[in-house]
């Protein structure tokens, strides 16, 4: 019996399904997590020592690789200093100008601990602001798992096929407007029908969360314009864009500016943090300057303030054209091995991120993404992951390289791949 099973054993009598969260489990791929030792560079290492090229790398924040070294000094010498104070502290301002200065959107910007707690805030924020009810979001897309946004989610909810969650009030769900990914159309009717009551529209500019699904061109545009026609906020939820589809986020990239933005895992360096920010005259609503309430006992921790800061400070002088380059090579590689096996598979992929649906229909939305051969990938992630390969357990996530993936890891990629039988 390996130490991970007697441990997964062990957590199972602790915590609800031995995980602290559900698409750690790995029940849709039909094996044991692995518990893992320690993480550097592209690389984990279970209990056992089984060492594995990581795909998932925390789910995004570890774009700079496992344990920087710069990361972890900083983050070393702010707990020698005191692990939290309950009062402002300098790097609270340092990592809000800087991340002020980074995204396009954002004036103004306040810290929690995690997406959830920032799509949540943003969300009150944006009813406070507004004065309407509604909000819109996307079938497939996740933000967390506040309760106005378990309506058809993606990530966890779509691999355990979980379509809302009991103890939601049938209240809560009915102010919340769902239209599939890439539908303007789809929008308009929302608007045309309840435009003056929305106050605001979620979306991932580009969609991680059923697997990666780009946005049809004009689509990020369109809602743009429709926000602004009918005086609903246009929220972009980049706790998985932010500071990977370029610096900027997807907003840089796409050169829409939202009226909020979400943000989570990157700048927090692995650390726990969320942020939400925007318009000036919007967060100024935020209490205690205004009315709308928010507040968080560890929001601008000092040390994952102090890691968020060398983290971000690595990735501004860091070559994103280069490993966006050598991730798309990575990504057309593995998919012409695939089909070389006869597999159906549908590439999609952007900057450091992909996945591989195995089908052919080209997937632009939920439903399409749901048309993915889950047995294949099934067999994909096991084989993979016995042939040394640590991909999401859930043919509904991205795949993240990160400036640490070496070109030798790649190779090592592909030949475990072309071991792969399905
Ligand atoms: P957290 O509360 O998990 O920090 O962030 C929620 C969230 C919000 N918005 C987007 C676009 C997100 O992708 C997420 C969380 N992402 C998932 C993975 N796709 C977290 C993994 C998990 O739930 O364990």
């Amino acid at each position: 019996m390996s130490k991970s099973t007697d441990l997964f054993t062990k957590a199972q009598t602790l915590i609800p399904g031995g995980v602290n969260s559900p698409v750690r489990a790995c029940k849709s791929v039909a094996c044991d997590p692995l518990f893992i030792a320690k993480a550097a560079g592209s690389k984990l290492t279970t209990v056992d020592g089984i060492e594995l090229i990581d795909y998932v790398m925390s789910w995004g924040p570890m774009l700079l690789g496992h344990a920087p070294a710069e990361v972890n000094e900083a983050a070393c010498a702010a707990i020698a200093r005191g692990a939290s104070f309950g009062a402002p502290c300098e790097d609270e301002v340092r990592l809000a100008e800087a991340i002020v200065d980074a995204v396009p959107g954002i004036d103004m910007v306040r810290m929690v601990n995690s997406g959830t707690e920032a799509t949540m805030s943003a969300l009150r924020l944006a009813r406070g602001f507004t004065g309407r009810k509604y909000m819109v979001k996307f079938e497939g897309c996740y933000h967390g798992h506040g309760d106005s946004f378990l309506a058809a989610a993606g990530s966890g909810l779509a691999t355990l096929s979980i379509p809302g969650t009991p103890g939601v009030p049938e209240d809560t769900v009915k102010q919340t407007l769902l239209a599939p990914y890439n539908d303007l159309d789809a929008v308009k009717a929302l608007f045309e029908k309840h435009g003056d009551d929305i106050a605001c529209l979620f979306v991932e500019p580009v969609a991680g969360n059923m697997g990666l699904v780009l946005p049809a061109d004009g689509f990020l545009q369109g809602l743009r314009d429709i926000c602004t026609q009918y005086g609903a906020l246009l929220i972009f939820d980049e706790v998985i864009t932010g500071f990977r589809a370029s610096f900027g986020g997807a907003q840089e990239r796409f050169g829409i500016k939202p009226d909020l933005t979400t943000l989570g895992k990157i700048i927090g360096g692995g650390f726990p943090v969320g942020a939400y920010g925007g318009r000036k005259d919007i967060m100024e609503r935020i209490a205690p300057s205004g009315d709308v309430y928010q507040a968080g006992t560890l929001s601008g921790n000092p040390v994952a303030m102090a890691a968020g800061l060398a983290t971000l400070k690595l990735l501004k002088q860091a070559d994103y054209a280069g490993l966006e380059a050598r991730t798309i090579k990575l990504a057309y590689e593995i998919t012409a091995i695939l089909e070389e096996k006869g597999v159906p598979v549908y590439l999609s992929n952007i900057g450091s991120l992909f996945t591989h649906f195995f089908t052919k229909t080209p997937v632009t939305n939920f439903e399409t993404a749901k048309t993915t051969d889950t047995n294949l990938f099934t067999k994909f992630y096991g084989q993979m992951r016995e042939f040394g390969v640590n991909l999401a357990p859930s043919g509904y996530e991205c795949a993240f390289t990160s400036f640490a993936h070496t070109d030798e890891d790649f190779e090592k990629t592909l030949e475990a791949v072309r071991k792969v039988q399905f």
